[in-house]
């Protein structure tokens, strides 16, 4: 059975004709782009100094610190964690700034997943 819905408009509808209400199906946020935080390979820097640098400015544990810095060394390279923009540009400018300071050539990148 179809009942008719009576409108200012003189068209008149019934629940069976096409018409609806347009949703919206994006989600009202988005999520952010991540960065990956890679520390890289040289010849110079001191092991000990890599690990140190991973425990302050990234939070990681002593074995976890030395597991990625022997990555580092092994592979040339190593993602150290992933990150928001903004938190991603800030551990580089750490990592690097502490490098510089005294006096090692490390390198470390960000890079978009
Ligand atoms: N290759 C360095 C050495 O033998 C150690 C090192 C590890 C340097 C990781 C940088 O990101 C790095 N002393």
């Amino acid at each position: 059975m179809s009942v008719t819905k009576f409108t200012m408009s003189g068209k008149n509808e019934s629940p069976d004709d096409d018409v609806g209400v347009l949703t919206d199906t994006r989600p009202a946020t988005k999520r952010p782009r991540l960065y990956k935080v890679l520390l890289l390979n040289d010849d110079f820097t001191p092991m000990e100094f890599v690990v140190l640098l991973l425990e302050r400015f990234f939070g990681l544990s002593s074995s976890q610190a030395f597991e990625i810095m022997l990555t580092v060394h092994q592979k040339g390279l190593a993602v150290v964690g992933v990150f928001s923009f903004e938190i991603a540009e800030t551990k580089v400018t750490q990592v690097m700034d502490f490098a510089q300071r005294h006096q090692h050539p490390l390198q470390c990148k960000m890079e978009k997943e």
